[in-house]
């Protein structure tokens, strides 16, 4: 075998591969885009990936941690799609037999899903035909041994290739278009909440620069989920069911949803994986049904402690009973800053739990809340061994100035967030280089579950200056200094940063 040989099979591997796959995304997208190959293999990976690797890469990567992760899927396949194509030169067989291990792989992840259904195997078995058919027709002889090498010339193999990669590119955007297509978010109307609220009012943002907005917008709120596509959900198939340790379980559609009574309610949401300092947490107004109103219809049976929620592909949440019971608001939710849930956020409705981090209290796209208890079932991230409770901690953030970038000297606002959904933030502190902790400004209140705005002017010298945050709870409790370790329990600790003042 020589670099010709080489070179020519790894070009026949990787083209008939990326047409294999292009097409079964295509399949896919007319199906069920989850069960397209590569995003099929990559959420396998996903649910595999140890739990320290998973928060690593989440805190390392943010959202962009799904595509870092795409991409070494596809790059993974298309190196042994190369091999694969070498052998074929040699033995097609043996290169047939390398694109049926890869494919079969891809069909495993796609019906190991736990929602899976019998047809999702058919964009894996697209795959496999048309990778099979380009690999036949990219390689030469019709079991090619080594001296008919030129039985195909370079000019026509690299032709096909050509022909083969540009219909890939077609068929793989046409499966993508058609997969955002359908994410665009239906025209559901929502009900009014029994007691509407007045708007948020404008927060710091509309006098300072580079403040956290007050309430964030739908499309710029932080998303961390597991999926690699966003569940597209059909709301008028849909049902939510109420049941497990109750005396009357229940099921609701989307419309029976709407006619319960409403509340509306202003909460900070934050990824238990939110680095000090960092972006997964957010404000907004939610509109949805108390669960306690959905457990009283049901009616709890006693010794249940655990409410175990599972979403539409099957992923589970475990939030505490009492989180529904002691009087929060903790709600089913159906809008989102008076708009529908965007999909990205769980459409047609998910729980909201003031208090507690998403992963124990914040599933999306729900269809199921079972009564039940912690000793008997386990949700997707208690399994992998994040704490049972997860109570959101004290916390604070600095937004401005931004770390290491250079201001000049004078008078400079200090501003930020600061959170303790549940208690509310009572005082937030600043120091400059050590010195002694100065009480900040605060912009609008909008209850204890929503975080609060703050901010500080500060007489900047020319100079290197460290300037650090913490923030108390009305109740006196003050965030803790060091971030907690280990990571169930959440970041918390002071954000210190430095900035270079002219
Ligand atoms: N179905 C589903 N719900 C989920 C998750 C998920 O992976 N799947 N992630 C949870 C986590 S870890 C967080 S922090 C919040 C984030 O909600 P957001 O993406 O709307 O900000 O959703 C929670 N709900
Ligand atoms: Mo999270």
């Amino acid at each position: 075998m020589n670099r010709h040989d080489v070179a020519l099979g790894s070009l026949a591997g990787v083209a008939s591969a990326t047409a294999g796959l292009a097409v079964g995304h295509l399949v896919a997208a007319l199906t069920t885009p989850a069960a397209s190959p590569v995003l099929a293999v990559g959420s396998a990976v996903i649910d595999r990936t140890p739990t320290a690797l998973k928060q690593w890469a989440i805190e390392r990567f943010g959202d962009s941690d799904k595509l870092i992760l795409l991409a070494s899927v596809l790059v993974g396949t298309l190196v042994f799609a190369a091999i694969g194509g070498v052998l074929a030169r040699r033995w097609f067989p043996a290169g047939a037999a390398a694109v049926l291990v890869l494919v079969s792989l891809a069909g495993w992840a796609a019906l190991a899903r736990p929602e899976a259904r019998a047809v999702d195997v058919l964009p894996a078995v697209a795959t496999a035909v048309v990778a099979l058919a380009a690999l036949r027709w990219l390689s030469p002889g019709p079991s090619g041994p080594v001296e008919v090498v030129d039985g195909m010339s370079r000019r026509r193999l690299l032709l096909r290739a050509g022909v083969i990669t540009g219909g890939a590119i077609v068929a793989g955007s046409a499966g993508q278009w058609l997969i955002a297509r359908a994410q665009a978010v239906s025209n559901v109307v929502l009900p009014r909440a029994r007691k509407p609220l007045p708007p948020l009012p404008r927060g710091l943002e509309s006098r300072f620069r580079d403040v956290t907005p007050f309430q964030i917008a739908n499309k710029d709120f932080y998303r961390v989920d597991i999926n690699l596509t966003v569940p597209v959900v059909d709301h008028e198939t849909w049902s939510l069911r109420i049941d497990g340790m109750v005396d009357r379980p229940f099921e609701l559609s989307f419309d029976e949803l709407l006619e319960l009574p409403m509340i509306e309610c202003d909460i900070t949401m934050c990824c238990v994986s939110n680095e000090v300092g960092g972006p997964y947490l957010g404000g907004a107004r939610w509109l949805g049904v108390r669960v306690s109103d959905l457990l009283e219809r049901a009616g709890v049976r006693s010794g249940a402690d655990q409410i175990l929620s599972t979403a539409t592909d099957g992923f589970t949440i475990s939030t505490p009973l009492a989180a529904a019971q002691d009087g929060r608001d903790m709600i089913v939710a159906v809008g989102m800053n008076g708009e529908p849930l965007p999909r990205a956020h769980g459409f047609p409705a998910r729980l909201v739990t003031p208090g507690l981090y998403g992963y124990v209290g914040g599933t999306k796209w729900l269809t199921r809340l079972t009564v039940t208890t912690y000793a008997k079932k386990e949700a997707y991230w208690t399994e992998r061994d994040w704490a049972i409770d997860g109570p959101i901690k004290i916390a604070s953030r600095i937004d401005t100035p931004v770390a290491l970038r250079a201001v000049d000297a004078g008078r400079i606002v200090v501003a930020g967030v600061a959170w303790a959904p549940g208690r509310g933030i009572g005082k937030v502190e600043v120091s400059v280089d050590e010195g002694d902790w100065r009480e900040a400004e605060f912009g609008p209140d909008a209850g204890v579950d929503y975080w609060r705005q703050w901010y500080l002017l500060w007489d900047a010298e020319p100079g290197r200056h460290t300037l650090r945050v913490r923030a108390q709870t009305p109740d006196g409790e003050y965030q803790t200094e060091k971030r907690a370790t280990p990571f169930p329990d959440g970041s918390s600790g002071f954000q210190q940063i430095v900035v270079q003042v002219r």
